[in-house]
This record gives C-alpha cells, sequence and structure tokens, in this order.
C-alpha cells in the first residue's frame, strides 16, 4: 500500500483514450482525481466528466466485500478456501463427466481487468480447462475492426496515433459519437478544425459532432442505419470516376484492385443516395474532399462494427484510405477508437477464443506447442478449435451444451444482445461471477467472487492508440477482495496447476514479453522508467516502439489487400408491425452497464433514468410529448421508459442508451451476428412505441 503518499499517478478506468490521473489519498481513501499535467497526458492535462469523478465509485457501499456461495436459493458469504474449492471440485467435476468434450466450461475475461489479469485467465482457460472457449466484450465492439483491418492490412488495431489527428486536414467520422464517448480524442478534432481541417460526419443520428461539422463548413450526413457499404462504395465511386485516387500507392503497395474496382463501379452516386437517404450531392462532395486531402483521417467505432456486416464495413473503410493513399502516414490511417480502457489489451493477451497472445493463432500448431511448453503442459490435451464467442457461450448454455461459466468483470445480463434469452441460459449454468459490484448478472450468480478494483491492483492498460501504461495500487483490496490474477491462480492451485502462481504482475507481464512478439520489448521495467508507455509492436527491449503502423504502404501482411464489398441490408428491417428502427449506444454521463457511473453521485445525478429518443414526426404521429413514459417493444420484449423528443433522430428512427438495467435496450435487441467477427447487430432492429 503507498499510504505515505498524497497521490499516486494511474491509468482512468473508462473509456480507451488512456488519459493519466492522479488519485489523491487520504486516511486510506480515495478522495479525489485530478489530471496528469506535470507529465505525458494522452488527454494533455484534461480529463473529461467521467475521468473527474473517478474516485466517486471506488468507495460506495455497494462494493462486493465477501465471497459468496448460493445456498438453498441465497447468496451466503463464505470464506475464500471453501469458494475456491467449491468452484475447483465443481469445474473438475465437469470435466471428468464430459471426457475430452472441450465446449462444457466457457469463461468471460474483461477490459475492465489490466493486461496481466487477461493473460492469466485466457492461460487459465486453456491450460487447466483444456478449452478455447475464453471471450471477452471486444466481441461485442470491435471483433469487425479485429477481423476486418486484420484481412486488409494484417494488423487489427488503430493504425495512427491521437497525437496526429490534429494535423489531420480532412477528418470523417461515421459511427464515432467522439465528443461523448471519446471527449479528449473529441478535443484533437476541434484543433484539427481550428487549424482549417474539413470535417465530414456520417452518422444516422445528429450528435454534436455533426453540428460542429455544420458550423465549420464540413458535411453531415444521416444515413439510413447500416448503409455504410452503399455511402462509401458510393463515394469511392467517385473518387475512381473523377480520378481523385493515388493511383502510384494503389500500385505500389495494395492488390487486388481491379475487382474491388469492378463492385464500387455498380455503386453510384444516385444508387448510394437512394439507399443511404443521403443527398447526392452530399455523397460527391465528400467524395471529392476526401479524394483532394492531403491527410485524412477516418475515425469510426460502434456505428461501423456492430452490424451483421460489421466486418463488410471495416473493410470498406480500409479501401477507402488505400485508394487514396491514406495509409503509413502522419495524420492518416484507419482509427478504430477502441471503447474500454483496456479492451486493446484484452485482446493483444489472448482474451479471444481465436486466438492466444499477440493474435496467434490457437489453430496453429507451431503457437501451441510454443504455449505448451512455456506453460509446463501437454500440447496435446490442449484445445486445436476455435472456442465459442460470447454469444454462442450464451446459445451453448442454453442449449444445455455449456454446463459453466466462469465471469471476471462483465455484465451479461444488461450488456449482451436478447436478455430475455440470456437470463434462460444463466439460470441452467454452474455460474461463478467475479466483479466489484452485484449486478444482475451476480444475482444469477452459484458464486460470487469479490475483485479488487482498478485503483486497487497493479499492472498495465492498453489505450486505443496501442499504448501500454501502468495502472497502480492506490490502495489495498477493499475489504476482503482479492486481485483478480490472484484468484484465477487460486481456482487453477485448487485444480492441481501450479504454473498460475506470481507473487507479482511483474512476474506475469515477464512471461507476456516471452511469449509475445508485439510486447516483447514492452518490459516492466521500461515502463517504470517512462511516464509516456510504449506502443506495441515493440519486438525487443532496444525498440523504440510504433507511433503508426503500415509506414510508407509497407503493410503488415505485405500488400494492402482490396476487398470487393457489396452492399447487404440489416438483418431485421421495420414492418407494419414494428415499424420503427432501433439503435442503441451510450450518453457521455453514463458508462455501459452502468455499475460505476451510477454509483458516481455527480454522473447519476445528470441523468438518473433511461430514455428513448424520438423525432418530432413521429412522437407528433404517436400524440407522444417529451418526458412522457412509454412502451417500446420489438420481438424480443418489452420495456418503459420515457420517451425524449428530439431532433437527434430522423423520422423512422428511435435510440435507447443502454446504460439502465430497468429499462435495459438489450430486452429488445436481436442477436443476429456477422458471420465472420460474430458481432451482435446492435445497432439495427424492429420495433414499436407505444402510448402507455
Ligand atoms: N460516456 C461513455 N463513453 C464510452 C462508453 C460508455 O459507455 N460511455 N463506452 C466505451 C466503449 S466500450 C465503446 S465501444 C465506445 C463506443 O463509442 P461510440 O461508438 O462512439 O458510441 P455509440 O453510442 O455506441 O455509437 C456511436 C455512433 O454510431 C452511430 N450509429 C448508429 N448506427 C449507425 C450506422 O449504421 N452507421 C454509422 N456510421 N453510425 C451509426 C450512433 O448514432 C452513434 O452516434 O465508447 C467508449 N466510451
Ligand atoms: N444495446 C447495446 N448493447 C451493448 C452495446 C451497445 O452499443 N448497445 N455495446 C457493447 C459494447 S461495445 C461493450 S464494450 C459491452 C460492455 O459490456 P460489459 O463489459 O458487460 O459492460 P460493463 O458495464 O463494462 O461491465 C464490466 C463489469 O466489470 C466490473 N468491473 C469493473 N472493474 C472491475 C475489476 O477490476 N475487476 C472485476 N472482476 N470486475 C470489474 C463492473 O462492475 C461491471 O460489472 O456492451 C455491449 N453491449
Ligand atoms: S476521455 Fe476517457 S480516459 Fe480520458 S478522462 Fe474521459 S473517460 Fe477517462
Ligand atoms: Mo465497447
Amino acid at each position: 500500500m503507498i499510504d505515505k503518499l498524497e497521490k499516486v499517478k494511474t491509468t482512468c478506468v473508462y473509456c480507451g483514450t488512456g488519459c493519466q490521473v492522479y488519485l489523491k489519498v487520504k486516511d486510506g481513501k480515495i478522495i479525489d482525481t485530478k489530471p496528469v499535467r506535470d507529465g505525458f497526458n494522452p488527454g494533455l492535462g484534461k480529463l473529461c466528466i467521467k475521468g473527474w469523478n473517478l474516485h466517486e465509485f471506488i468507495h460506495h457501499p455497494d462494493r462486493l466485500t465477501e465471497p459468496m456461495i448460493r445456498k438453498n436459493g441465497v447468496l451466503e458469504k463464505v470464506s475464500w478456501d471453501e469458494a475456491i474449492n467449491y468452484i475447483a471440485d465443481k469445474f473438475k467435476q465437469i470435466m471428468k463427466e464430459n471426457p475430452g468434450d472441450k465446449r462444457v466450461i466457457g469463461c468471460l475475461s474483461s477490459a475492465k481487468c489490466t493486461n496481466e489479469e487477461n493473460y492469466v485467465l485466457q492461460k487459465f482457460t486453456r491450460a487447466v480447462l483444456k478449452t478455447n472457449n475464453v471471450d471477452h466484450c471486444a466481441r461485442l465492439c470491435h471483433a469487425s475492426t479485429v477481423a476486418g483491418l486484420a484481412a486488409a492490412f494484417g494488423s487489427g488495431a488503430m493504425t495512427n496515433s491521437i497525437d496526429e489527428i490534429a494535423d489531420a486536414d480532412v477528418i470523417y467520422i461515421t459511427g464515432s459519437n467522439t465528443n461523448e464517448q471519446h471527449p479528449l480524442i473529441g478535443k484533437r478534432i476541434l484543433e484539427a478544425l481550428h487549424k482549417g481541417a474539413k470535417l465530414i460526419v456520417a452518422d444516422p443520428r445528429t450528435i454534436p459532432l455533426s453540428e460542429l461539422a455544420t458550423d465549420h463548413d464540413g458535411i453531415q450526413m444521416n444515413q439510413r442505419p447500416g448503409t455504410d457499404v452503399a455511402l462509401m462504395n458510393g463515394m469511392m465511386n467517385v473518387i475512381i470516376n473523377e480520378n481523385l485516387y493515388d493511383k502510384e500507392f494503389v500500385e505500389q503497395h495494395c492488390e487486388n484492385f481491379e475487382e474491388f474496382k469492378e463492385e464500387v463501379l455498380k455503386m453510384t452516386p444516385e444508387k448510394a443516395a437512394e439507399i443511404t437517404g443521403v443527398k447526392k450531392e452530399k455523397i460527391i462532395d465528400s467524395a471529392r474532399i476526401i479524394g483532394k486531402g492531403k491527410a485524412v483521417s477516418l475515425i469510426y467505432s460502434m456505428g461501423i462494427t456492430q452490424h451483421t456486416t460489421g466486418v463488410d464495413n471495416v473493410k470498406t473503410t480500409a479501401n477507402l484510405q488505400m485508394l487514396c493513399g491514406n495509409m503509413g502516414k502522419w495524420g492518416t490511417g484507419v482509427n478504430p477508437l477502441r471503447g474500454q480502457q483496456n479492451v486493446q489489451g484484452a485482446c493483444d493477451l489472448g482474451a479471444l477464443a481465436n486466438v492466444f497472445t499477440g493474435y496467434q493463432k490457437v489453430v496453429e500448431a507451431d503457437k501451441r506447442e510454443k504455449m505448451a511448453k512455456e506453460w509446463g503442459i501437454d500440447v496435446n490435451e490442449m484445445d486445436d478449435q476455435i472456442g465459442y464467442t460470447v454469444v454462442e457461450m450464451m446459445n451453448a448454455a442454453y442449449d444445455g451444451q455449456l454446463k459453466a461459466l466462469y465471469v471476471m468483470g462483465e455484465n451479461p445480463m444488461v450488456s449482451d444482445p436478447d436478455i430475455n434469452h440470456v437470463r434462460e441460459a444463466l439460470k441452467k449454468v454452474f455460474l461463478v461471477v467475479q466483479d466489484i459490484f452485484p449486478t444482475p448478472t451476480v444475482e444469477l450468480a452459484d458464486v460470487v467472487l469479490p475483485a479488487a478494483s482498478f485503483a486497487e491492483t497493479t499492472g498495465t492498460f492498453t489505450s486505443t492508440e496501442r499504448r501500454i501504461q501502468m495502472v497502480r495500487e492506490v490502495i489495498p483490496p477493499i475489504g476482503n477482495s482479492k486481485y483478480d490474477w490472484e484468484i484465477v491462480g487460486l481456482i487453477a492451485k485448487a485444480m492441481g496447476y501450479d504454473g498460475l502462481q506470481y507473487s507479482h504482475p511483474k512476474e506475469i507481464m515477464d512471461e507476456i514479453n516471452r511469449v509475445t512478439p508485439i510486447y516483447g520489448g514492452i518490459t516492466w521495467d521500461r515502463l517504470n522508467q517512462t511516464d509516456k508507455g510504449l506502443q506495441w509492436p515493440c519486438p525487443d527491449p532496444s525498440h523504440p516502439g510504433t507511433v503508426f503502423l503500415h509506414k510508407d504502404g509497407n503493410f503488415s501482411r505485405g500488400k494492402g489487400h482490396f476487398h470487393a464489398v457489396p452492399f447487404k441490408e440489416p438483418a431485421e428491417l421495420p414492418d407494419d408491425e414494428y415499424p420503427l428502427i432501433l439503435s442503441t449506444g451510450r450518453v457521455l454521463w453514463h458508462y455501459h452497464t452502468g455499475t460505476m457511473s451510477r454509483r458516481s453521485a455527480t454522473l447519476n445525478a445528470r441523468v438518473p433514468e433511461g430514455y428513448v429518443e424520438v423525432s418530432i414526426p413521429d412522437a407528433t404521429k404517436l400524440n407522444i410529448v417529451d418526458g412522457e413514459k412509454v412502451k417500446v417493444s420489438s420481438r424480443r420484449g418489452e420495456i418503459e421508459l420515457k420517451a425524449k423528443v428530439t431532433h437527434r433522430v430522423k423520422e423512422g428512427l428511435i435510440f435507447i442508451p443502454f446504460h439502465f438495467k430497468e429499462a435495459a435496450a438489450n430486452v429488445l435487441t436481436i442477436a443476429a451476428l456477422d458471420p465472420i467477427a460474430k458481432i451482435p447487430e446492435y445497432k439495427v432492429c424492429a420495433a414499436k412505441i407505444q402510448k402507455i
């Protein structure tokens, strides 16, 4: 414990920007948060409202402080020994009863936890439970990015860095409500605008950025949700026809141009306008601005990824940036803003059903052999197939195939699509939940394990720009809670495996360095010596780290690959019974399932309850007034919440933030998945509104 220091430097636990904060401690309690202004800070010495109030949830009286086991239907406090042995016995029994079946137990890892903790949980899953059934919320978030950009470029991460955005002369933002969801990256966009950059915003809703674009002589488009392929193909059609593309870059650094071109030439701006509902002139003007830009930065987030065509959408962003040679240079690139503070890290560290650390494929024998050797296990006992992803685990639980689920730091009962189905699935399995707060998922658990929060643990987070930064233990774990990595190690030991006994996260990072080429040089000592962290790829201790990827058009996979991507409609479109499109997402003041932000008094006071945004024409038609309680339903269920009548959505579209468990948007959403990335279509389903 650092009890003598008044303030301790660490990394913000909300979004992926990676802002650096000081947590102030008095009498063993964290009482305040301040931005780091005397050293490196991706937020440039500022914080957003969530960052300023980080300290507010840490000591909340609801914190889970004791392990619990469900006895006669009720969760009862037990000792750590009892909880750990109970879980170990249950897991061993399930494995014994289903010999050789690698799909009977699954684990959900956590983008809220450190890199070291994610490494430990995926190692436990693979080395002890002998399955690749390990996944986490990236599957609900940027799985399409990881798959789509890996196919196009050879690496599935944000190509350029936050600093560079301020130097772009054109910024195309689509499906990212940057000012609300990555506020300090939003500030860089503003900086670019002040230097004269042109802003093009394509978002079905009118978001703060749309207004900025209009104010700064840029372009703002409200496309119909799920039509981004048509929109971008339409723009590329113009760029090719008007010879605005970078022929030299395409010829020297890319492949498959002809097949791609043939597809794009079919999507005339007229056709794109008809599909997207955006005026043809806006599509043509945007294309010309992008085609003529010198340093075009493309930024996107969930509006692109959370579709059954998520991978197609991502590949299309890659096509657009390659076409105009906006790759491998300062201020350019395809920049998916990673959401959670450590979702980049959780992916990098192998908390995904298909890859070990550093995206080394589980289906490749040499990778399995390497891991087996490091972990001291028999390679023949390892799972050689891709495991179940998040939604597949829920389906397997529902079907009775998956018998146990260990959830570390996720809240699927609020965050997964179609939660009426998730509830039935979770009721059928032996469920272990390790969290810092009681959640609707905890309510269904057979065993509850109290974890230390980010302020009580040591380790690293990897931000959206691939930057690994330190997380420091400011106070010891609250109550009887333990570090996430320590808890996993205790279960492993009780199951007879000694390879997860560490005395400090540094030892875990040493192991990560040994088995992960992109993290090879990101050593604990270096991280402690620099205040800037290190950006991967960083293969060895003398490597300085990498600011932007694919320098000079030298793509990680060799040549950049153009994909011919035809437009496809979303899985569920409005009809007579459900005439509206429901889109879901976030607001500035809250974070995900609200476990933390709704326990932060300042944040909760601003938006204390859920609501549905309804357009003025729809509200008029349905005779609904602002603030009135309404019923929203879909084929999956119904919820009641207040209507917010607003110009932010167009006629035919409604929007619900998914933070509020009592009016959970995910009662309504559809679990239709992208066939490759397996990400659910959170951004489009059919719904209706009724007066109550
Ligand atoms: N305050 C706050 N900040 C957060 C989070 C939070 O919960 N709260 N969560 C973090 C996480 S994990 C993530 S992933 C990020 C997410 O950050 P964002 O992706 O920025 O947030 P969302 O609200 O999910 O959706 C972004 C935008 O996509 C638009 N959109 C909807 N459908 C479509 C479409 O079909 N096409 C296009 N182009 N756009 C569409 C929406 O209108 C919305 O403006 O935020 C991170 N930051
Ligand atoms: N309808 C709809 N649904 C969505 C989305 C959407 O846009 N629309 N977005 C999706 C996206 S992008 C994401 S990323 C997911 C997020 O989905 P989740 O990851 O399930 O949501 P969180 O609320 O972030 O859950 C994190 C949990 O970890 C706990 N926690 C915090 N710190 C720690 C810690 O140190 N240790 C442990 N063990 N637990 C901790 C929190 O209390 C919380 O219960 O939601 C997805 N769901
Ligand atoms: S922008 Fe993101 S990382 Fe920075 S203070 Fe806000 S929530 Fe934290
Ligand atoms: Mo996310």
